[in-house]
């Protein structure tokens, strides 16, 4: 299998994460994108490359306009104003005020965050340019023929949504890839994401279509961010009711219980009949991830792996998060590899 990577992920690269009420050195580092790729070569499961550049025309095809101006300009307007950190959103369009984007980049920012954990930075829109780009890449290989592909996107991308950035995400490089593939010509894709956090922002975007399936494995809300989305009854709307299934899953669960949500899902995918699979693999579901409750282990992810191959559907892999800097890159290859045997 192919991996398709760029090195302009570096230019992600904050100084400042909100957690605990403190400023802390972020999780989602530029140190992941190495650990993973440095797996994939020691693997040998296939060639590295560079990603093409795509225009915006697939990325607004997901994301609102707006947004995306947004995101080009934020470190520009931040830095203008004399502000000596990161630009960081501070206030929110709370219940029963005003849902509107005025004209300071302090309310902007307000405006089009879901959460206060992620910063922008100088080079974050380049790097999330560049991540879409190595996703497009995954979907335009997969529409060739290839029957399966590794995006080693970063930053990730799920929880983004049309006019949403946060929780370290930008683009939502998953969607932009399913929608890619449709306008390619496939008629249903799959999108199943076994991310230990729910895909807010994927969810969101294909809520209420029924050309697009998904399927999420995560931390209840009750318990895990982004905690306002994500339960069981989210099942979709319009046309898209039955096409969104969401699998909320308690603090401690072993793969054993994991799996079964895997098992039910995937069913429910192969009865879709998609001509491709989007995966939105993160590997933050691991024992030892620093920033989750789930207990999985290094060899589950082969076991995965070979679960969503036995679908036989041409696969798209896409980087989302895990954070355990020794073992991410082994366990997402692990999925990887057992998905090929
Ligand atoms: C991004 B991805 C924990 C706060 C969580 C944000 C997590 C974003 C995860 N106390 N903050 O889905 O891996
Ligand atoms: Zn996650």
């Amino acid at each position: 299998m192919k991996t398709i990577y760029s090195d302009k992920h570096r230019l992600r690269d904050a100084k400042t994460e909100l957690y605990g009420g403190e400023l802390v050195a972020p999780f989602e580092k530029p140190s992941r994108a190495d650990t993973v790729l440095s797996a994939v070569k020691k693997s040998g499961i296939g060639r590295v490359e560079e990603p093409e550049s795509f225009s915006l025309d697939p990325v607004l095809r997901i994301h609102d306009a707006g947004f995306v101006s947004f995101l080009e300009t934020a470190w520009a307007e931040w830095s203008k104003t004399g502000y000596s950190g990161e630009a960081v959103a501070s206030v929110w369009p709370a219940r029963r005020m005003q849902c509107r984007a005025p004209r300071f980049i302090e309310g902007k920012l307000g405006y089009y965050a879901l959460a206060a954990e992620t910063t922008i930075t100088e080079g974050t829109w380049e790097a999330a340019l560049a991540s879409k780009d190595v996703a497009l890449t995954g979907a335009k290989l997969l529409a060739s023929g290839e029957h399966g592909v590794f995006s080693l996107c970063r930053p990730p991308g799920h929880h983004a949504a049309r006019d949403m950035f946060g929780g370290y995400c930008f683009l939502n490089n998953a969607a932009i890839a399913t929608q890619y593939l449709r306008d390619q010509g496939a008629d249903r894709v799959a999108i199943l994401d076994v991310d230990f956090h729910h895909g807010n922002g994927t969810q969101d975007i294909f809520y209420e279509r029924d050309d697009v399936l998904f399927c999420s494995l995560h931390g209840d809300p009750e318990e895990a961010f982004p905690h306002f989305l994500g339960y069981a009854d989210e099942m979709g709307l319009g046309a898209g009711m039955g096409f969104n299934r969401n699998y909320p899953m308690p603090r401690g669960t072993p793969f054993s219980a994991w799996q079964e949500s895997l098992a039910d899902a995937l069913k429910h995918i192969s009865q879709f009949s998609p001509q491709y699979m989007v995966v939105s693999l993160g590997v933050d579901t691991f024992e030892h991830d620093p920033i989750s409750f789930f207990k999985l282990k290094t060899e589950d992810y082969l076991t995965t792996g070979s679960m969503i191959g036995a679908l036989n559907i041409p696969t798209l892999f896409v980087l989302e998060g895990g954070y355990d800097i020794d073992e991410v890159g082994i366990n997402a290859v692990n999925v990887l590899k057992g998905f090929e045997a």
